[in-house]
């Protein structure tokens, strides 16, 4: 079993260093301070998919007939959602994809009045991935003229296609050298060299393989802890007008693959933005940005002897204290998988600390897409976590033959044939998922006083999206092969919100940040819509006010490193900032 000490010997290093080990919460705790509000009501939240036109059962991406045995499996990936507002009319859409070979993918067009109609053939991404399976959309302005063009990773190849401006999009995947061919789950944005144009990695987790019509079978992991036989992550440079290329020594970046996600976030600081890739079957990635287009790798900082199934990255200053930490989720299935999900944050001493198990955040079974969102404008962050992996017969389980594989390792396990066949076994499917309430020091599980109490779904992606522009966040979850889920939340509070366009940086402003000041804290976010698993939210910046609504200012730190001080705003609405043209001095 994972022994306790772990997080004592982190915290006694913590203490030795001089660094206050998440001090903000414990000194309240300590002291006696209220938790706020704690516990009770829970939220307002209510599934609401099928009332508001998001009715829909997504395929499953079915492999070779050869890979029967493994059918399941490899089919248990690849639905994500994104919430995007395609067509610019100041309302979000969403975006599912579906894995099944020559599926149909939705657009979900926002009707303005809670409910959504697909739009997806008229604005040409139904077939976006042609005779492939769907798989990671994600949504930037490539060009930044104000449009939102997707790229969509597929079973076989990625396609890029751009957004011509009248809700239609075309295909110019050949053209943009975003023709990147692999089994990608994981994709993310970032402007590496901050020449104000967003430049894309694409994670691989399967080593170059076609699971339609695979032509070598030892592509499975060959270790379950350790494995390093996985795919390539590679990172394209924005060379301008909708055209990428490979980034010569690809900044660095050693893959590993396996990766299930990449997390985009300035951990330390710096103004400068990192990476975070949750990695399967091993211990994760973090490469800290050193700027000039350097990244040194720290994953030696973020091991952890049992998490080793990194899904999600998921990132956000959860106790507002102006620093973030990333979220991973893993699996913790005892006895079979002793894995807990993490929170690491980087601490002054220039390591990372885990805080998930004193958070009361570490367990939620099988465990897949995390979102930070505070849920009842309480101006705490809450966390939802969704879980589940192959819901099948429930009365036979795969546990046994996988452990199995894992530690015969070796050539054994990474050859596909070798492994027994499922069937119609199930593996950690019908879990129950967490809806984790910020409580000021500690997170609570309230997931039986809302909508989510009876959601056993195999959980993937999880997309925030405020779809009556009204400051409550709602959720989009996307489910492998089952009905997506729709969390309508009808709660109220006071809040504030702020749509970013960068002038110099770039126009969808990734790796801005804004802090607004209340009386009694400081507020802090960062425009990284696609972290977590499978999934991109609201590309707004939301803030609940809790009992201060009074706004004394908010500051915007730019990419391009200028920073505006906004003052006199007003809460209950999104304010439009646009980047001052005139480089402002940095501070
Ligand atoms: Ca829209
Ligand atoms: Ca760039
Ligand atoms: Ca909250």
């Amino acid at each position: 079993m994972k022994p306790a000490p772990r997080y004592a010997a982190l915290a006694v290093a913590a203490a030795v260093l001089g660094l206050g080990f998440w001090t903000r919460g414990r000194l309240a705790s300590r002291h006696g301070a209220p938790p706020a509000a704690a516990g009770g009501q829970g939220f307002r939240l209510t599934e609401a998919a099928s009332a508001s036109g998001l009715g829909y059962t997504p395929g499953r991406f079915a492999p070779h007939p050869s890979l029967a045995n493994l059918a399941p499996r490899l089919g248990s990936l690849g639905v994500s959602v994104a919430v995007v507002d395609f067509d610019g009319d100041g309302w979000q859409d969403v975006f599912v994809s579906d894995p099944a070979r020559g599926g149909r993918n939705r657009l979900f067009r926002n009707r303005r009045d809670g409910t959504f109609v697909d739009a997806a053939a008229s604005a040409g991404l139904a077939t976006a991935a042609g005779e492939a399976g769907a798989m990671r959309a994600l949504f930037f302005d490539s060009r930044n003229a104000g449009r939102q063009d997707l790229l969509l990773t597929t079973s076989s190849c990625a396609v890029f296609f751009a957004n011509r401006g009248d809700g239609t999009f075309r295909d110019e995947t050949a053209r943009s050298g975003l023709r990147h061919c692999g089994v990608s789950y994981a994709a993310n944005v970032l402007d590496f060299d901050g020449d104000g144009r967003l430049d894309v990695v694409i994670a691989d987790y399967f080593k170059p393989v076609d699971l339609a019509r695979p032509s070598d079978y030892e592509f499975m992991p060959d270790s379950a802890v350790a494995a390093r036989n996985g795919g390539p992550i590679v990172v394209y440079r924005n060379m301008g007008d909708g055209v990428f290329r490979p980034v010569a020594g690809n900044l660095g970046i050693v893959s590993r693959g396996w990766t299930l996600a990449v997390g985009a976030y300035d951990l330390r600081g710096t103004g400068r933005t990192d990476l975070y890739f949750a990695t399967d079957f091993n211990s994760d990635q973090v490469y800290l940005n050193e700027g000039g287009g350097r990244f040194r790798n720290a994953s030696r900082l973020v091991e952890d002897k049992y998490s080793r199934n990194g899904m999600s990255a998921e990132i956000a200053d959860v106790d507002n204290d102006g620093r973030a930490a990333v979220y991973v989720t893993n699996i913790h299935a005892p006895p079979y998988a002793l894995g807990t999900n993490m929170l690491w944050k980087w601490m002054p001493g220039g390591l990372f600390a885990d805080a998930a198990g004193d958070l009361g955040i570490a367990e939620c079974g099988w465990s897949w897409g995390a979102k930070f969102l505070d849920l009842d404008n309480d101006g705490l962050q809450d966390l939802v976590v969704t879980n589940g992996y192959i819901s099948a017969d429930p009365n036979k389980d795969y546990w046994f033959e996988s452990g199995l594989m894992g530690s015969a390792a070796g050539r054994v396990m990474r050859d596909a044939r070798n492994w027994p066949p499922m069937g119609r076994a199930s593996l950690a499917g019908r879990q129950k998922k967490c809806v984790f309430r910020n409580e000021g020091w500690r997170f609570t599980d309230v997931a039986d006083k809302t909508g989510w109490a009876d959601d056993r779904s195999d959980g993937r992606g999880l997309a925030a999206i405020d779809h009556l522009n009204n400051g409550s966040l709602s959720l989009v979850e996307a489910n492998e092969g089952q009905p997506l889920r729709f969390y309508r939340n009808d709660g109220g509070g006071s809040w504030v919100g702020f749509k970013l366009v960068g002038r110099r940086s770039n126009r969808d402003a990734f790796g801005a940040r804004v802090q607004v000041r209340l009386k009694d804290k400081t507020l802090s976010r960062e425009v990284q819509p696609a972290n977590g698993f499978m999934a991109q939210s609201d590309g707004r910046l939301h803030f609940g006010l809790g009992r201060e609504p009074e706004i004394l200012e908010a500051v915007v730190r730019w990419p391009s490193g200028t920073e505006q001080r906004l003052e006199g705003l007003a809460p209950g609405r999104y304010h439009l900032v646009e980047e001052p043209e005139d480089p402002a001095p940095a501070r």
